[in-house]
């Protein structure tokens, strides 16, 4: 192996597209970095915490991608440690977005984004022999039916404001609520993204086994989603921010 196969890894094959959303996702997640950080010198100084935590997520996305794209292209599958390692790592980043706008909220979000996560490998790896994805991916969505509810979802439908978080968020001043709001639809329908690749990718002997015949693959969903979802929340952070 040459230096210059050692510094960029395995090479994807042509007709990757998996690979390809992987390749995808580390350049788009290193672009958002380098905007949220730039951004970060030009926002009014109480944003400037929510914009160095929108940059290190992306930030540590790009390399969990890197190195999944690379294990992708060695033929090694689906990455799934390397996957919930980005997630246990920024999606707790993402409940501090929400404490750092409202002030409240963060320990209670932080334990479900943990239950929710642990819970989701433990369906998805196997590891556990306990159980079945079925049984963990009902727990894990819980925990996000939870979260949901805390930052205040149901008030895009008039029900209510939710949680403390919900509650923060609508009587906040300035900005803070139009962006909450943005927030809010990306928790519904941004992160809902991930239980459908979580049943494409767990769906064998399952009820839901046709989801494995759809023409996605797991990892494209995730990706997608993360794409989504981590790009979005700073960019909706961003929004607030600037004046
Ligand atoms: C940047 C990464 C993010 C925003 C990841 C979010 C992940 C989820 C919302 C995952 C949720 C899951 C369920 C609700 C049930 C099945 C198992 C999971 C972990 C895929």
């Amino acid at each position: 192996m040459n230096t210059l196969n050692f510094i960029l890894g395995a090479s994807l094959q042509p007709g990757d597209f998996t690979g390809f959303t992987f390749f995808i996702g580390s350049v788009s997640m290193l672009a958002a970095t380098v905007f949220f950080l730039v951004q970060h010198g030009q926002v009014d100084k109480k944003f400037k915490d929510s914009m160095l935590v929108a940059a290190l997520i992306t930030g540590i996305a790009a390399v969990h991608y890197y190195y999944m794209r690379d294990q992708w292209a060695e033929g090694l599958g689906s990455p799934t440690e390397l996957r919930y390692v980005d997630w246990i790592l920024t999606v707790p980043l993402m409940v501090v977005e929400f404490a750092l706008l409202t002030g409240v909220g963060m320990r209670k979000l932080f334990w479900a984004s943990v239950v929710m996560l642990v819970t989701g490998y433990f369906g998805e790896s196997g590891v556990t022999g306990i159980g079945d994805a079925q049984v963990w991916g009902f727990v894990s969505g819980l925990a996000y039916f939870y979260m949901a509810y805390e930052v205040g979802c149901l008030s895009i439908f008039g029900l209510g404001n939710g949680g403390d978080v919900g509650n923060a968020l609508a009587n906040a001043k300035g900005k803070i609520p139009a962006a909450g709001r943005m927030l809010q639809w990306f928790v519904l329908v941004g992160w809902s993204i991930y239980p459908l690749g979580y049943m494409i990718g767990t769906a064998d002997g399952m009820w839901y086994a046709g989801a494995a015949g759809l023409p996605l693959d797991m990892d494209i969903v995730y990706n997608i989603g993360d794409a989504i979802n981590k790009i979005g929340f700073g960019m909706a952070v961003w929004s607030a921010a600037r004046d």
